[in-house]
């Protein structure tokens, strides 16, 4: 018997000890969003504003184990998958969710950090498209991402609106391709499901493109549809947030900024 009277999300995701980024990003918007955030630890990152130092991956079964103990005593509305890095933490994540029903799954496929660390193998990003993708409720990949995903270069709105079509043939319900700063439509996202394709303008806040925005955008979503709203609006509403996010960005540090919340 489940007593919750708060809805939970879950981050899957590695650790990010300034908080811009990572587990720590996505409690903060999880928090802001009046959900309750749990987590389970994929990796420790040694980092600051200024540049990732080293990774230290966590063992697949612990992994494992952190998620199964949540799932065997909470009620999980809402999941996200971040940092995974390495092919067994993802076949670990797979095992869980044989096992436990999640509602909704959310699938960031953070590849490389923003200062050019490696935050995904390159040999897990295949298992991560085979066993993740086609049970995600949302995939949201960025414009990097996405070109590794489909294996093309992107550089015009149209190629970003074929990636997302070509993405939802490998299995999500949804997908919502991050923008940024795309030269192309800088500020503006890409959403598509089996039958919309829209696109999520914000107004492009110039020269700051925040560490963790990424992180954020994906885990507001998440709290969105743990609260029980559906996709279209959990991801429009979550635009707005992170927009809020980016303009009230909080100078922390040498490096680059962090969002606010
Ligand atoms: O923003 C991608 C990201 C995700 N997760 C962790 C990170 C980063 C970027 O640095 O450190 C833990």
């Amino acid at each position: 018997m489940y007593r919750e009277n708060i809805p939970a999300a879950m981050s899957v995701a590695g650790s990010d000890p300034c908080s811009g980024a990572g587990i720590q990003a996505d409690l903060k918007t999880f928090t802001a969003h009046g959900v309750y955030g749990l987590t389970a630890v994929t990796a420790v990152t040694v980092q600051n504003t200024q540049q990732v130092y080293s990774v230290q991956e966590v063992t697949p079964q612990v992994v494992f184990d952190q998620m199964y103990r949540l799932f065997e005593d909470i009620r999980v509305g809402a999941l996200k998958t971040g940092m995974l890095y390495s092919t067994d933490v993802v076949n670990a994540i797979e095992r869980v969710l044989q096992e436990f029903y999640v509602p909704c799954l959310v699938i960031d496929p953070v590849m490389v950090s923003t200062s050019g660390h490696m935050l995904l193998k390159k040999d897990a990003r295949e298992h991560m498209l085979g066993s993740l993708f086609p049970r995600a409720t949302l995939v949201t990949p960025n414009i990097y991402e996405a070109e590794a995903v489909t294996g093309k270069s992107l550089s015009k709105w149209e190629d970003v609106q074929k990636a997302a079509t070509e993405i939802l043939g490998m299995g999500p319900k949804a997908v919502v391709i991050k923008g940024g700063d795309f030269r192309d439509r800088p500020g503006c996202d890409l959403y598509a499901d089996g039958n919309v394709q829209r696109t999520l303008e914000s107004g492009y806040v110039a020269s700051s493109s925040p560490h963790g925005t990424g992180c954020m955008f994906s885990s507001a979503i998440t709290a969105n549809l743990a609260l029980g709203m559906d996709l279209e609006k959990a991801v429009f509403s979550a635009k707005n947030y992170i927009t809020r996010a980016i303009k009230s960005s909080l100078q922390i540090g040498k490096g680059k900024a962090v969002p606010g919340y």
